[in-house]
């Protein structure tokens, strides 16, 4: 299981001060105390949304911190209540006190609340501390004090794409484009050790969970290499892309590399090899331009592919990622039986 996490800070709002105020008013000389209480500080308050599957929007705002309540005012009038800040969860979101590790509470339902951090109460004013020997107090409350937090936040993703291929094939290239992860890249088989998760940010606000498993190699599926641990990473994703190196370093054949891969795949679950897969044919900058199509075209008819299922990109140049990533936006809803939409729609 990928966990997306983020901590943010929490304040509530500081209660407002109870006022100690005395009526003044003509003919009135001694009028008496009639300061207000100050009002409530705003709470910060965690609430699930079924709308959201990422903890994304944490990586920009990372301060939560809610309105503090008015002081009291003159003529027995009460200060506003401050403001409470709602902080929305995706369902499935722990959340987790981050100095102390509690787990504060688990969001599961649509609408479920959970108050992080509790306003300050509003102070009294003097006007409660009239008694009969205590005429003229000019005793008043201050407002309660505001709670502080760092909150840290779990959330198990599942991804809706993962990649996979031979090591090297450039899928961390890929992900690191796509995304705003940065997974190690470099010219050797076996650079991503862990699976790497990203999101794949589309017009239209769009996302995609993408994961980037390490390099599959012969006998994977036996537990040769890295890759075979995190097979069942990708087993619940939606889509595989599986990335071809056209040009590959070592002078094999993409075809053999392709079907390596398709046998360790079939080897290690029925569920994985019937999953919608595309075929990314990466590394095209590497092949003469005049060069490209027929190569391409070779490719699809020895795999017996159809266009649908196989596309020609360069995950450094940027070629063919956008409509690499429009294919994977349709097949995922697909898989998932959710309605394609067009973005703006
Ligand atoms: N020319 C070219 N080089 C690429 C492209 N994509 C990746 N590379 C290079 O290929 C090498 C391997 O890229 P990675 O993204 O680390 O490959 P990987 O599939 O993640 O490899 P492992 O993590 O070992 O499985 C790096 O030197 C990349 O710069 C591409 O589209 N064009
Ligand atoms: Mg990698």
């Amino acid at each position: 299981m990928l966990i997306d996490s983020a901590i943010i800070t929490v304040r509530s709002g500081k209660g407002g001060n109870g006022s100690a105020h005395f009526r003044r008013e003509k003919g009135i000389p001694k009028g008496g105390p009639d300061g207000g209480d100050g009002g409530r500080g705003g709470h910060v308050i965690l609430v699930g949304d079924s709308h959201l599957d990422t903890l994304l929007e944490f990586a920009f705002k990372v301060h939560f911190f809610a309105q503090e309540g008015e002081n009291g005012h003159r003529k027995k009038s009460h200060g506003r209540d401050g403001v409470d800040m709602r902080v929305r969860l995706p369902l499935g979101c722990l959340v987790f006190d981050a100095d102390t590790d509690e787990l504060l509470v688990d969001i599961r339902e649509p609408g479920q609340e959970f108050v992080a951090a509790k306003g300050g109460r509003g102070g009294r004013g003097n006007d409660h501390f009239k008694t009969s020997t205590h005429q003229a107090p000019t005793e008043f409350e201050p407002g309660g004090e505001p709670v502080e937090r760092r909150l840290r936040f779990e959330l198990k993703l599942i991804a809706d794409v993962g990649l996979i291929g031979l090591p090297n094939a450039g899928k961390s290239t890929l992900l690191k484009a796509i995304s705003r992860a940065n997974p190690k890249v470099a010219a050797y088989p076996f650079t991503t050790l862990t699976p790497q998760l990203g999101i794949a940010e589309m017009a239209g606000e769009r996302r995609m969970v993408v994961a980037d498993i390490p390099g599959l190699i012969e006998g994977a599926s036996e537990g040769a290499g890295l890759g075979h641990d995190f097979l069942k990473h990708i087993e619940r994703t939606s889509v595989l892309v599986h990335m071809i190196d056209v040009a590959p370093v070592d002078g094999s054949d993409p075809i053999t590399n392709y079907r390596t891969i398709r046998k360790e795949l079939a080897a290690f679950s029925a569920e994985l090899a019937h999953k919608p897969e595309l075929v990314a044919f990466n590394k095209l900058d590497l092949i003469e331009e005049s060069e490209r199509e027929a190569l391409v075209r070779r490719l699809r008819s020895r795999l017996r592919l159809t266009k649908d299922d196989c596309l020609a990109i360069s995950g450094v140049t940027g070629e063919g990622r956008q409509a690499l990533l429009e294919r994977c936006w349709s097949l995922v809803r697909e898989a998932k039986g959710e309605p394609i939409e067009q973005p703006g729609w």
